[in-house]
């Protein structure tokens, strides 16, 4: 699949064909305070729409690196193809990669050959209680955002993927999980830790992504609090192998100001906070 002859002449860890089909759903990762769609994250499924557990389930330990490649190329063809316009966000299992530099070359070549600017890639990072080895994550991190890419730390707040992370770990965004965003309009608890996270992410400086979004008050009291960039089903629930436009979110917004006393600001305005690179790729 690629030529990573990088790692002892050819690693040959990721070639060969998956013993099973799979294709991708994406969701929209929203700019409530631009009312846009800021970046499409990439889900996988199956190809009569089964879920992403049940592609998963398939992949025994052998087939890990050759499914993170067929993942990432799946992804970019497919974003391409139906013409996506903005950033692409990619899963990735820090475990399905041997060496950072080594591993990376069939997405560089896949992104090269549909003309997918590297700039406009982000990899979600998961599972990292998988990875023993923190200096591994650490190394992975660095070698993609020096290669431009930018760099999400996933499920944030959700078991293993925790506050000491953030001592050795310099991801450019955060995604915090649901489980700290759920019914965070009422929990007092939830909103101090979510109002401590704002501050956190402010001086580190990280960009925080709410994840889960389920309802408008959730979507309005995060918005309002300090997190623009959400995700969920509030908004959108992940298309099967297409792509959603603004007009298709518009909904969501509309059911924000009909709460009281919210006002959103017009589209492509920027108020509220200040956010290292809301607009940006990373
Ligand atoms: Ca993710």
């Amino acid at each position: 699949m690629s030529q990573c002859a990088r790692v002892q002449g050819r690693c040959k860890r990721c070639e060969g064909a998956l013993p099973f089909a799979f294709t991708m759903a994406f969701q929209p990762i929203v700019d409530v305070r631009q009312r846009v769609i800021h970046a499409h994250e990439a889900l996988v499924r199956g190809i009569n729409g089964e879920s992403a557990g049940h592609i998963i389930g398939l992949v025994t330990d052998d087939l890990l690196y050759r499914f993170d490649q067929a993942c990432r190329v799946k992804a970019i063809e497919l974003a391409s193809e139906l013409g996506m316009k903005t950033p692409l966000s990619i899963n990735f299992l820090p475990n399905a990669v041997y060496e950072p530099e080594a591993c990376i070359q069939a997405t560089l070549e896949v992104s090269r050959r549909v003309g997918w600017p590297t700039d406009n890639l982000v990899f979600e990072i998961t599972e990292t209680e998988q990875v023993p080895n923190r200096d591994h994550i650490r190394d992975i991190i660095d070698a993609y955002k020096t290669m431009g890419f930018g760099v999400a730390l996933d499920d944030f707040g959700n078991g293993y993927a925790n506050l000491d992370l953030l001592t050795t770990l310099y991801p450019n965004k955060l995604k915090i999980d649901r489980s700290l965003v759920m019914g965070c309009d009422t929990d007092k608890r939830r909103q101090v830790l979510l109002t401590s996270l704002i501050q956190l992410a402010a001086a580190l400086p990280i960009t925080l992504v709410a994840e889960g979004v389920e309802t408008a008050e959730e979507a309005t009291w995060l918005y309002q609090a300090g997190i623009p960039l959400q995700q969920g089903f509030f908004f959108a629930r992940p298309a099967f192998e297409a792509v959603l436009t603004d007009a298709d979110i518009e909904h969501a917004f509309a059911a924000m100001e009909r709460l009281p006393s919210v006002t959103l600001p017009p589209i492509g305005s920027t108020l509220f906070v200040s956010d290292p690179d809301v607009t940006g790729a990373s």
